[in-house]
């Protein structure tokens, strides 16, 4: 096996028009993009990143999750392939890179691996995951969940919209439910490559993020039940205001979040109020609370001292609570051997590097359960991700997916 010369860089400007082309599908209304899973936008990007994946020579698989798994063949047929990718779908207020950098940069590897003839022993399969975000179907990274055993299919199926349309329904009406048994796959390794989502690789200047952990999460989806009554005639003393539960509940996700610095965090992102009338007391707010730590003990510690204090917030002021896990995992440790992989590569490459933990979740964190996994992280401007404004730089999009192409060749060995 020979190692990859070290001046060996793919085509950043390719790259590049491929995430520029990719984000004119499903574009946003302030620069980013709104391509939410199973929408016809996402239909219409995979359609594209299938053609790319076929011009390039690669054969497409799709599973029965709606997964896509394009294959450029390895030297032996019996290796298990190393698969590298993300995810194409969007939050509704998206950035153009989230996701996107991971699947196109991964093309963008075997694309460059194609210009110079490059054989590797283990085959290379390009993934894109379908729902990583979980803003349209809760819970998030669902079809890599699903792939890793975490959720049965025919739970994930029924996973309802605001609309109440169901995910299994949706898949089909676009077209993308494909045959292959979810999770039949097996991996040598897998590599994914995303934008930071933060501020500390920008604000350490450092070039690459090697993920060697992330944060686990809970999303707890809790119902407040007041009364719906006029917001003029209800004396204040009979009001059972839903919407009071929310704020306090809202402030009591800060303040235990708080307690738990440095590095946890809490938020309240998704909310529905009902009847959401200008002149009527909510009598019903539906919300999902956000906890995250890398920290196991952290994280549960976080949960049980939510659960323990806001019913009796809620009976204080004659509110009702009900409360479910929606979506949660563990805080993942990735394998030392893929770290190890995407470091040196970095190193190799004469990238500034550092290790970081990933603050967001990604299908990495799911796929790190049933193959050895690493993620590879390249910053992004002002840290900030979900919000149109999202940025990076074609510098850091290259970078990383440099440091990506090598790791992938190291792994998948190279063979004259
Ligand atoms: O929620 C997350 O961390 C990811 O962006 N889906
Ligand atoms: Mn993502
Ligand atoms: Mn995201």
């Amino acid at each position: 096996m020979t190692a990859p010369a070290e001046n060996l860089k793919i085509n950043k400007d390719r790259l590049w028009d491929s995430i520029m082309e990719m984000a004119k599908i499903g574009p946003g209304v302030a620069g980013g993009n709104n391509r939410q899973t199973l929408t016809d936008d996402d239909a219409q990007g995979r359609k594209l990143f299938q053609t790319w994946c076929e011009a390039a020579g690669m054969s497409m698989g799709v599973d029965t999750m709606g997964n896509m798994f394009a294959t450029r063949p390895g030297q032996d047929p019996d290796a298990l392939p190393v698969y590298i990718g993300s995810h194409l779908d969007t939050q509704p207020t998206g950035g153009k890179y989230d996701g996107v950098l991971g699947v196109l940069g991964a093309l963008e590897a075997v694309r460059t691996m194609n210009d110079l003839d490059i054989k590797t022993k283990h085959p290379i399969v390009v993934t894109n995951w379908t729902n990583e975000e979980g803003t349209r179907f809760a819970p998030a990274m669902l079809a890599s969940g699903v792939f890793a055993g975490q959720h049965t299919q025919d739970w994930a199926y029924v996973r309802v919209d605001a609309e109440g349309k169901k995910f299994g329904d949706e898949l089909k009406r676009i077209g993308w439910m494909g045959d292959e048994e979810v999770g039949a796959r097996k991996m040598h390794a897998m590599f994914e490559l995303h934008i930071e989502q933060g501020p500390i690789l920008e604000a350490e200047g450092k070039d690459i993020g090697v993920v060697t952990h992330g944060q686990g999460l809970r999303w707890i989806e809790c119902t407040v039940t007041g009364k719906d009554s006029h917001t003029g005639s209800t004396p204040m003393a009979m009001r059972k205001n839903a919407g009071r539960g929310l704020a306090l509940l809202t402030e009591l996700v800060h303040e235990i979040a708080m307690k738990n610095q440095p590095g946890a965090v809490g938020a309240i992102g998704h909310i529905d109020v009902y009847p959401n009338s200008r002149n009527v007391i909510p009598g019903k707010v539906v919300f999902t609370v956000d906890f995250r730590s890398h920290l196991p003990e952290v994280l549960h510690g976080m949960e049980t001292e939510f659960y323990a204090r806001a019913p009796k917030i809620c009976e204080d002021i004659g509110v009702g609570f009900d409360s479910f896990v929606s979506g949660q995992f563990e805080p993942p440790a990735f394998d030392e051997g893929c770290v190890k992989a995407v470091r040196d590569a970095a190193e190799n490459l004469g990238y500034s590097h550092m290790d970081i933990i990933s603050g967001a979740g990604h299908d990495a964190c799911w796929i790190n359960n049933v193959a050895p996994t690493a993620m590879i992280m390249c910053p992004c401007v002002d840290g900030l991700s979900h919000n149109e404004a999202e940025e990076i730089s074609p510098e850091w999009a290259a970078a990383g997916t440099d440091v990506l192409l090598h790791a992938v060749l190291e792994t998948a060995e190279v063979v004259e």
